[in-house]
């Protein structure tokens, strides 16, 4: 049971070595996370939330947009990273200062002071939406780490490990937690259970999960 992984630590630790080169960093975005989800909406007002398709036609339940020079799609073709939103023909809106010095500052505390990322994946989950076992693959050099940033709603986060097979730790991240997934981590399989129905002050029945990424 992962909850055994946090009961061994001192209560004030705020940081958390989940694994090798992957860092819990509890609270990390609580003070920032206002505006990043402020924020948020002004990406989403440019670049919609959509539902993505698989590669298989079905839609993917969690809801997408990104910003930055490159935002991550699916759709009947495959997976990749590409400079315009396909649903405007637009280019993803820039990355907000304030998104870039949160994940640059997460990176440094986790040990990558050189994290720069060109992409931030922003995902948002309603009640009952879940995120199937995957790894994160589509990204040119997987020495740079992905940057997590848990926002609303809590949820129990499934980190796996290099096989899919390989039974899954359960690890409760809740509002304002920053994950930084890199070295022997960073190609691990992963995945959001089911997100619990309630209301949060900050988010109302909604889950935000910004992932920041070196995708070129
Ligand atoms: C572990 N998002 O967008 S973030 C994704 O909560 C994604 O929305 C989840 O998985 C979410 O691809 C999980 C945490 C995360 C992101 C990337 C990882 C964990 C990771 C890469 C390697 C290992
Ligand atoms: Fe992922």
């Amino acid at each position: 049971m992962t909850a055994d992984l946090f009961d061994d630590v001192d209560p004030d630790q705020r940081s958390l070595v989940l694994a090798p080169g992957a860092t819990l960093l509890r609270g990390f975005a609580s003070d920032a996370a206002r505006r990043l989800l402020d924020e948020a909406e002004a990406v989403a007002a440019v670049a919609p939330f959509r539902r993505m398709e698989k590669p298989g036609g079905l839609a993917m339940a969690v809801a997408m947009t990104n910003c930055g020079t490159f935002g991550w799609v699916s759709d009947r073709a495959g997976y990749r990273y590409v400079r315009e939103d396909p649903c405007t023909g637009r280019p993803w809106p820039p990355m907000h200062a304030c998104f870039l010095s949160l994940a640059t500052a997460a990176a440094s505390c986790a040990g990558y002071p050189d994290f720069r990322p060109d992409a931030c994946l922003i995902n948002r989950y309603a009640p009952g939406t879940r995120l199937s076992l995957h790894q994160d693959r589509d990204e040119r050099d997987f020495a740079a780490p992905i940057v997590s940033v848990s926002l609303g709603l809590p949820a129990v986060f499934l980190f796996g490990g290099e096989r899919r097979r390989d039974r899954p730790a359960r690890v409760p991240l809740r509002h304002g937690d920053v994950v930084v997934w890199g070295g022997p981590s960073r190609l691990r399989f992963h995945g959001v259970e089911p997100v619990g129905s309630g209301n949060h002050p900050a988010t109302g029945a909604w889950r935000v999960n910004l992932t920041f990424r070196m995708a070129q």
